[in-house]
């Protein structure tokens, strides 16, 4: 097998965000702007002697040109063998499964997530370690330090494989191995769940739709709802994948899958709905007429958790990322069980997983997850929600408000502020960060400051430290407004602004979000100065 060795000219850009390097499909098809990335990934690893990598996207356009280059990059830096789901097709969960159950050194998930596809959108790469979950910080800086010193890469002058054909192919001392990219993780839901409690209600009167969103989850969907599950099929919606999301936002949220949700809220609604984002690690869960928030989620998982075969003996603790509201640590404390606060970004429960002091993890960006893989899973989520049904015979609606009832509501909601210039967006959290002094003690009507601080993070387990993770505000009750960057985006930046408050008075659980924050929302507007220094007047997505 012959390698060259491909001079180059580094990008000065190349710094991976909150889930790995995201940018349009347009720059990262820049000449050697994928193969610089890829070669600075690969020249932070010390590889032993025939390392396995695996290798996978969401489907979304320009995948596939990038398999073929990886592959090519792969062979030429030492790897023995790549595992590819077929048709270059792997969820984010499935590729951390994969990595974990063949034990491969490490993965490469090719996916801008829930952010939209297609030539004028975005792209995305992410490099993920033998545990299957995303790079720690440590590594990502390292990748970064690396593409800011890169002069060549390495090509193995080999042709395109066919991944659209599963079984191997092999060249001289290298071999590109294409995989069914559902099988291993539908075997692995089927470990975990009780699919005969489920299949039971599914073949039943409980109707369910759950909407791919044209992204990588539909045939993992089909596979475990319909065919393992005996779902009807029209309990599915958008579960083709295309190349550009159908010209969607895979974003599975209140606005983004408005499609689902009109059906949910309709006369006539299915008992339950769910739907997963571009890789099939988020998930939004609702009712007939009842939608769930991600952090109520994590809670009630958690406090239902040995309802579910895998967790039947209980959970060693819990972990959410500090936007995300208190909810599960009221559960952690009934539990007896430890409760951690992350930063943002599942590369945070990593450590902490594989320490085996943490079963379930949640962040309130729709994201949830357990360490039977080191990624949030959107479809495990479901599942845990149908299993729970299953198990306790009751509808959404009724398991959220008795959970409210026992533990008081955590009301809870996330605005954000989209493609804000980065200048002014900058502005508001220096603003903020310079007034924190003078904050400290100031009532706003109902609600007097108790701190203000920038959040930090030392990992319990290796000690390294993340600072600058969000700036806090926290009133002497206990509710708080949390300020934060974007670190996902590709075009201007994004101020996302998080409202907790706490209300045990169950006659008010009820509430609409919007109005039992609508006083907090007001308070975190003015404190920030938000609309004039960005001459925004509402947010662009509330949640
Ligand atoms: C967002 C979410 C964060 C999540 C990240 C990746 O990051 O807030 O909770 O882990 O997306 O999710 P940010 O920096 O834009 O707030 V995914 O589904 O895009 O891999
Ligand atoms: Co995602």
């Amino acid at each position: 097998m012959r390698i060259n060795h491909i001079n180059t000219t580094l990008f000065s850009d190349q710094k991976p965000g909150t889930s790995g390097l995201r940018k349009k499909v347009r720059v990262f098809q820049q000449v050697h702007y994928l193969e610089n990335f890829v070669q600075s990934i690969f020249d932070t690893l010390e590889l032993p002697k025939n390392a396995t990598l695996t290798l996978g996207g969401d489907g979304r356009f320009y995948n596939c040109v990038a398999i073929q280059i990886i592959i090519k990059m792969a062979a030429a830096n030492g790897f023995g063998r790549v595992i590819v789901g077929r048709g270059g097709i792997l969820s984010t969960p499935a590729a951390s499964h994969i990595i974990r159950k063949y034990q491969t050194f490490g993965g490469i998930i090719l996916s801008a997530s829930h952010n939209p596809a297609g030539p004028d959108d975005d792209f995305g790469i992410k490099y993920n370690t033998a545990n299957g979950g995303p790079a720690p910080e440590k590594i990502t800086e390292a990748i970064f330090a690396k593409s800011k010193l890169i002069s060549e890469y390495k090509l193995a002058e080999i042709a395109d494989v066919n991944i659209d054909k599963l079984g191997e192919t092999r060249f001289d001392g290298f071999c590109v191995q294409v995989i069914d990219p559902v099988c291993d993780y539908a075997d692995l839901m089927a470990s975990m769940f009780d699919f005969v409690a489920i299949k039971k209600l599914l073949t039943g009167n409980f109707n369910i739709k759950f909407d791919g969103m044209y992204a990588v989850t539909g045939p993992y969907a089909k596979e475990i709802f319909i065919n393992r599950l005996g779902a009807p099929e029209s309990s599915l919606m958008n579960c083709g994948v295309s190349e550009t999301f159908g010209g969607g936002h895979p974003d599975p949220n209140l606005t983004y899958a408005h499609d689902l949700v009109d059906i949910l809220y309709a006369k006539g609604a299915p008992d339950f709905g769910a739907a997963s984002d571009g890789d099939g690690d988020r998930n939004m869960i609702l009712g007939k007429g009842f939608f769930v928030t991600p952090s109520d989620s994590l809670a009630i998982i958690a406090a239902n958790a040995t309802l579910i075969p895998a967790y039947k003996r209980g959970v060693a603790g819990v972990a959410r990322s500090m936007p995300t509201s208190g909810a599960v640590d009221r559960v952690a404390a009934k539990l007896n069980i430890p409760c951690y606060e992350t930063p943002t970004g599942w590369k945070f429960f990593g450590n902490l997983m594989d320490a085996d002091k943490v079963t379930l993890c949640g962040e309130e960006s729709f994201g949830t997850g357990s360490s039977h893989v080191r990624e949030k899973d959107g479809l495990w989520a479901v599942l845990c929600w149908l299993n729970i049904i299953a198990a306790r015979q009751q509808s959404v609606e009724a398991i959220v408000m008795a959970h409210w009832a026992e533990y008081g509501r955590n009301v809870y909601s996330r605005h954000d502020y989209e493609n804000i210039p980065t200048d002014a967006a900058n502005s508001v959290i220096e603003y903020m960060r310079e007034n924190f002094g003078a904050m400290t003690g100031k009532s706003y009507g109902r609600y007097t400051i108790k701190t203000c601080d920038d959040f930090s993070y030392t990992d319990p387990i290796d000690g390294s430290f993340s600072s600058k993770q969000g700036l806090r505000i926290l009133f002497t009750d206990g509710s708080r407004i949390v300020f934060r960057l974007s670190g996902t985006g590709t075009e201007g930046a994004t101020i996302r602004i998080y409202l907790e408050a706490f209300e045990p008075d169950t006659s008010k659980h009820h509430l609409d979000a919007q109005d039992a924050l609508a006083e907090m929302i007001q308070i975190a507007l003015q404190i920030s100065q938000l609309k004039e220094k960005t001459s925004r007047d509402k947010p662009t997505v509330i949640t």
